[in-house]
């Protein structure tokens, strides 16, 4: 617990800050300070924008969802100037285009990079944030807009040993800027999620000798990148409403039809034939447009994945080695899907061995490698691969303390609360895009990241309107939603699995689902229905007058 002193001695005011100038920050601070006209100020720790794009520089690191929906919709003018090269943008070229878009709107002058907030403080005496910065600065501001993103707190590793190895070691998470040359080296890669699947192909095209460390095989489908030819470019650019439309209101953001039904409910040949249509489409089309029970029927679940383990056992030529890299024990989309491009392919070549590191764990890092029961591998340098502490991991390492001294981490200590993925009861003002408890996880994330901007600003608005002075949800309202949202979850195959989705995949950290599994439709109206009736299920807090709470309707109905 801390104390709020109401110590006026706080630097700068602004009426916003938004920490991170990623997709969620950018366009947060232009439709803030644009569009509502407050004065607003972001803080990244990075030393420039992009987010994730800015930090996930790795080799081969680049989008698996197209890349005219991993994109904003927000300007026409904006969509109509930039042209993609390829159906999956590769790291490079989202940042550029993340660049264009803070030079385009002007954004830099509001930016403070390389600032990390170290803590943000409610101050319940003035209703407002108090903001420290690792430069020793305080800032304050009546909002507080979390950008941080769901995957931006990197897993650090726990392995024993690490500082005595005497090669360099690497975190795709937090890849260096100079060009790293391979050439001739004896690469160790540990971490076979979404990364480390990215990046293998492109370290065995480099390395002498390549050694994967895998704990869990994962479901990797065909990604099937290709250039966008200009004639696909502007047929593109001339129907992106029609493109996007479906995409705010699907399961999983991307409008893939899905128009197969349920798996079980077709026959063999007919369940093959469309798997193998899937498979050839590429991209999300497998997970998200096969069929509708792979993520709620065990059965159904089990025959995409047989799919998929007997591609990998075409494609692999050694059978023990196919043989590790089948994927069992849990279902397919539980872990989130990786897509690859010759991942399987890789493992044919001569000089990659993939070593399982799910029975028998990394004992140790030694000076000159891995250490795995009586065998040391030797290494020049390492590549940790490792993944983040999802969603909750970016907000508890902000230090953010609420009402009477209460910690997010205390609020949170059994998993997040939210209502509706953006507010959390006890933190007045406070509002996070792809919050925990949304769909954003589960989405094309600048769509997700859209919408949710798009109503913290109208919200922040109506405050304006209402003389409000804050905002926060309701306990009960709140206590709801999060029974909802894991009722969507309990409905799906995903608690089961240890995953970022779970929280899983660090040790310690409470496991629940932290993800709305429910349509993208049953979450929009939720959002919409609160705003439309003057913020039912929050609590307006009016100067000097009675706090004021409106009820809390029942959370639309949804399926998963
Ligand atoms: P992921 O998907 O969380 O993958 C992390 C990988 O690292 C995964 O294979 C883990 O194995 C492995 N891991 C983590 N800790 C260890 C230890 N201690 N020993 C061995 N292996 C370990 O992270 P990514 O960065 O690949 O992808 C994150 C998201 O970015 C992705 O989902 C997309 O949304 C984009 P495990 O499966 O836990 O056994």
């Amino acid at each position: 617990m801390s104390m709020n002193t109401g110590d006026m001695s706080w630097g700068i005011e602004y009426e916003a800050v938004i920490v991170g100038a990623g997709f969620a920050g950018l366009y947060a601070l232009h439709r803030l300070r644009d569009t509502l006209g407050l004065t607003v100020k972001v803080f990244d720790i990075a030393g420039d924008v992009g987010g994730t794009w800015y930090w996930n520089r790795y080799p081969g690191a680049r989008c698996d969802i197209e890349s005219w929906h991993y994109s904003y919709s927000f300007s026409e003018e904006l969509q109509q100037e930039w042209t993609w090269s390829e159906r999956f943008a590769g790291q490079s070229e989202i940042l550029r285009y993340l660049q264009h878009v803070a030079d385009r709107f002007d954004l830099r002058r509001d930016i403070q990079f390389d600032t990390a907030v170290t803590a943000a403080t409610y101050d319940e005496a003035t209703d407002r944030w108090d903001i420290e910065t690792n430069d020793g600065e305080r800032t304050r501001a009546r909002y507080l807009i979390s950008a941080v993103g769901n995957l931006s707190a990197i897993k650090e590793p726990d392995f024993a040993g690490v500082e005595q190895f005497s090669g360099p070691i690497y975190s795709t998470a937090r890849w260096p800027h100079e060009q790293i040359d391979f050439t001739g080296l004896r690469v160790g890669v540990i971490g076979t999620g979404s990364s480390g699947i990215q990046i293998i192909p492109e370290m065995a095209e480099q390395a002498a000798h390549l050694t994967v460390f895998q704990r869990t095989a994962n479901y990797a489908t065909p990604l099937r990148n290709i250039p966008l030819a200009r004639a696909r470019s502007d047929r593109i650019k001339a129907s992106y409403r029609e493109l996007r439309a479906p995409s705010r209101d699907s399961f999983g953001g991307l409008p893939y039809a899905r128009a197969h039904g349920a798996a079980l409910a077709t026959t063999a040949e007919q369940r093959q034939r469309i798997y193998e249509e899937c498979w050839n489409e590429g991209g999300f089309a497998f997970f998200i447009g096969s069929f509708s029970d792979i993520l709620s029927d065990r059965e159904a679940n089990e025959t995409a994945a047989e799919f998929i383990r007997a591609k990998i056992r075409e494609r692999v030529t050694d059978p023990n080695t196919a043989e590790l890299l089948v994927p069992r024990g849990y279902a397919y989309g539980t872990k989130r899907p990786p897509l690859e491009t010759n991942y399987y392919e890789t493992f044919n070549l001569d000089h990659v061995d993939l070593i399982d590191v799910g029975k028998e764990p990394i004992a140790e890092i030694t000076a000159r490698g891995i250490q795995i029961g009586n065998t040391e591998y030797s290494l020049d340098t390492m590549i940790f691969a490792l993944g983040f502490d999802a969603m909750t991991g970016p907000l508890l390492r902000m230090g953010i303390t609420g009402r009477a001294g209460l910690t997010l981490n205390e609020a949170w200590s059994a998993g997040p609360q939210t209502y509706l993925g953006l507010m959390t009861h006890d933190f007045p003002n406070l509002f996070m895009i792809t919050g925990p408890q949304s769909p954003a996880a589960f989405s094309v994330t600048p769509i997700a990241i859209e919408n949710h901007v798009d109503w913290i600003s109208d919200c922040i608005a109506y405050l304006r309107d209402h003389d409000a002075v804050s905002i926060e949800p309701t306990r009960h309202a709140q206590d709801r939603w999060v029974a909802h949202t894991n009722k969507l979850a309990e409905r799906t195959l995903l608690p089961s699995t240890n995953s970022w989705y779970t929280g899983a995949n660090i040790p310690g950290k409470p496991r629940v689902c932290m993800v709305y599994t429910g349509s993208g439709s049953g979450y929009q109206t939720a959002c919409r229905e609160a705003a439309d009736e003057g913020y039912t299920g929050f609590h307006l807090r009016l100067p000097s007058s009675a706090p004021e709470s409106r009820q809390q309707p029942t959370p639309a109905a949804d399926t998963a």
